[in-house]
């Protein structure tokens, strides 16, 4: 895979096959608390701030308002003036079916009935914000000056309740009906004022893994989550299907048009935007005329199906021209790759990009595409690149786990020319796990500087092969995206699991025990592995060694585990439970090995050894099975699921050591 930069050590579990597949490229080429007390006012005014509801991504600007909530469980008017975002309408429409009450959508309203409320929606809302005598409110025409804001206001309109949803444009709007559904409560929509917009220009998720590449219905189902969480991309570039890469020239066959037409309708009603990457950069010959056309060619096919968005990455590949014609156009060396690589590209900008209404910048990965300093090869892409053309870059590492201000900064000088720096989107390599299949990576997405976005233009997180899984960790780079300075991870976090596991308190237990067991990133200090389960194991030997009764933690834990077979696939997101299936497995296996464990000791001390010996016997059958194969993976067989820093497992054989055999 890469045979780019990665430096030693970057990637400690990195497994050798993809090393030796890198090495062979280039031989051969909330829910969420209510009224929980709220979230960060950057603005610091009063308002009575605990009765706010938590809204993920927090709102730039929340205040609660005196006038009484807005009820949707009656009669509500949808007042949608002609043209207004139909998904969004939609949604509204759902969410007041949803609280009990009947919609009514019109265009305008002027005589309403008694006894009903009113939801006016809209990207033309000075009336209705005039009638709230909002149209001055600083806060919300700045929401309304930016692109995608919104502002979400209540009160009253012509004598019923209203709520007023003034987007700066439809994506705004779209936003905004985000945030209405997280202000219902008990049937009624919060008093609320509130002036929001987005801090970086692209948040989404870039599906470019290796490995299996995600199925259909889980693209559907991540478009749909990221932009109830207010992202707008999604980057369609899984390493693995071979019509991005391998076979990049060929054209898609129409039933393959079909689904893909299929994703980007998705996107599009989601107010995502679906980016297309063709990554030719495996046998791509940079001069000829023909490939270029290639190139053109196949983006062309995706155009006529709607996109608008596209990508030419050119990680992973060789770091060298490899035709003949390319090494006398250009000459050999890196800074020559970058010569040949930018007049590829702006061939392509200029072929097929800028003669297009409507299209989007195009968006690049160098194929040295981490590491902030400047290199001849840097230098040469940022000299000889259309400015236009945005870089892709992972932070200092191919797998950063600090990315700071200062370190984009100097990547976007880098990338770009003296005094001009190249817009750079982080392509975030985190909770990807193509390097390490047989671990998950459930802990917050942490050590991102909250003020990444006065630098980079977007964050778009590559997540892991299991989709349903990553869903947490896109939560999280919603909020960072959309308002790093208000990001909290254990709040987003915590949101993000109420969220998927639904309002069933056992469930709720059951998805945080098991997320507990997958926190370990790579050894990061700032996840710690398995911390709760650490917590009991801990609290459990100090009562054991000082002969006192254990205090149960620990039993209690193992027995919850034991039930996760039957309690995750409750979950609000049953994708969840499935994707996990292996590592709930093994996880509820090791639940019996500890509780095992403890009869074990508790018998050895009471000098039952018979007991003692049926025991050790049974947790050693759960260790034996826990370490069976059982999670698929594309490159290397079936692996054993690892959970963490592998506590339980530990546990056990610490018991089973302390106890001599009989
Ligand atoms: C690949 C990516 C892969 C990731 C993690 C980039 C730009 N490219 O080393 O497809 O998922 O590492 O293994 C990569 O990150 N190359």
């Amino acid at each position: 895979m890469n045979n780019a930069p990665i430096s030693a050590g970057a990637r400690r579990r990195r497994p050798v096959f993809l090393l030796i597949a890198g090495v062979a490229l280039v031989a051969a080429l909330v829910v969420s608390g209510w009224f929980v007390v709220a979230h960060d006012r950057p603005d610091g005014k009063g308002g009575d701030v605990a009765a706010v509801p938590s809204i993920f991504p927090v709102p730039q600007h929340a205040r609660a308002e005196a006038g009484g909530p807005v009820p949707l469980n009656g009669h509500v008017y949808v007042v949608a003036p002609e043209g207004t975002d139909q998904a969004s309408v939609d949604a509204v429409r759902d969410l007041i079916a949803g609280a009990g009450g009947t919609a009514e959508v019109v265009t305008t309203l002027s005589t309403p009935r008694q006894g009903a409320s009113a939801i006016r929606v809209g990207t033309d809302s000075d009336a209705a914000l005039k009638a709230l005598r909002l149209d001055g409110d600083p806060e919300i025409r700045s929401a309304l000056e930016r692109p995608e804001g919104y502002a979400v206001a209540t009160g009253t309109i012509e004598g019923i309740p209203t709520a007023v949803l003034a987007g700066r444009d439809n994506d705004g709007v779209f936003h905004g009906v985000q945030t209405l559904r997280q202000l219902l409560k008990d049937g009624a929509l919060a008093a609320v004022r509130i002036s929001d917009w987005p801090l970086t220009e692209t948040r989404g998720v870039i599906e470019g893994f290796y490995g299996t590449p995600w199925s259909h219905q889980a693209r559907l189902d991540v478009i749909e989550f990221a932009g109830r969480q207010k992202m707008n991309t999604y980057i369609y570039s899984p390493k693995d299907d071979p019509l991005l890469r391998e076979k990049w020239r060929d054209l898609y066959s129409n039933q393959e048009l079909g689904e893909l037409r299929e994703l980007i309708d998705a996107a599009a009603a989601n107010h995502l935007r679906f980016s297309y990457a063709l990554s030719p950069g495996i046998d791509v010959c940079y001069s000829r005329a023909s490939d270029l056309d290639d190139a053109v060619a196949k983006l062309e096919s995706l155009y006529s199906l709607g996109v608008r968005s596209f990508v030419i990455p050119l990680d992973d590949i060789a770091t060298k021209v490899q035709c003949a014609e390319d090494l006398r156009e250009f000459g050999s060396g890196q800074a020559n790759l970058a010569k040949a690589q930018a007049s590829f590209l702006n061939d392509i900008n200029e072929k097929f990009i800028s003669g297009k209404d409507g299209v989007l910048p195009l968006e690049t990965v160098p194929t040295f595409y981490n590491g902030s300093r400047s290199t001849p090869y840097k230098r040469e892409l940022g000299t000889a690149l259309n400015p236009g053309i945005v870089v892709q870059w992972t932070g200092e590492e191919v797998v950063s786990h600090r990315i700071t201000l200062d370190s984009a900064k100097t990547a976007g000088d880098s990338y770009g020319r003296p005094g001009s720096p190249r817009d750079i989107v982080l392509w975030d390599n985190y909770p990807v796990n193509d390097y390490s299949q047989d671990r998950l990576f459930l802990a917050p997405v942490i050590g991102r500087d909250a003020d990444l976005y006065k630098t980079v233009r977007g964050i778009v997180t590559n997540p892991m092969i299991e989709p349903y899984l990553s869903l947490p960790a896109i939560f999280n780079y919603a909020d960072l995206s959309w308002n790093g300075p208000a990001y909290h991870p254990d709040e987003s976090m915590n949101a993000a699991l109420s969220l998927l596991a639904g309002p069933d308190p056992e469930v709720q237990a059951a998805v945080r025990a098991f997320v507990d067991l997958n926190q370990d990133w790579q050894d990061d200090e700032l996840t710690p592995s398995a911390p709760e389960l650490r917590r009991d194991i801990d609290q459990f030997w100090q009562d054991y060694d000082a002969g006192r009764v254990p205090s149960g933690g620990l039993k209690a834990r193992a027995v919850l585990l034991q039930r996760l077979p039957e309690l995750l696939p409750r979950m609000a997101q049953p994708g969840f439970a499935q994707d996990a299936t292996a590592w709930v497995a093994a996880s509820a296996e090791y639940g019996h090995g500890v509780e095992d464990a403890l009869v074990m000791l508790e018998a050895t001390k009471r000098g039952d050894t018979a007991s003692a010996a049926a025991a050790r016997k049974s947790a050693e059958g759960a260790l034996t099975t826990a370490a069976a194969k059982t999670q698929p993976t594309l490159e290397r067989g079936v692996v054993t699921p690892v959970l963490g820093g592998s506590e339980l497992k530990s546990f056990i054989e610490q018991a089973l050591q302390r106890v001599p055999a009989p």
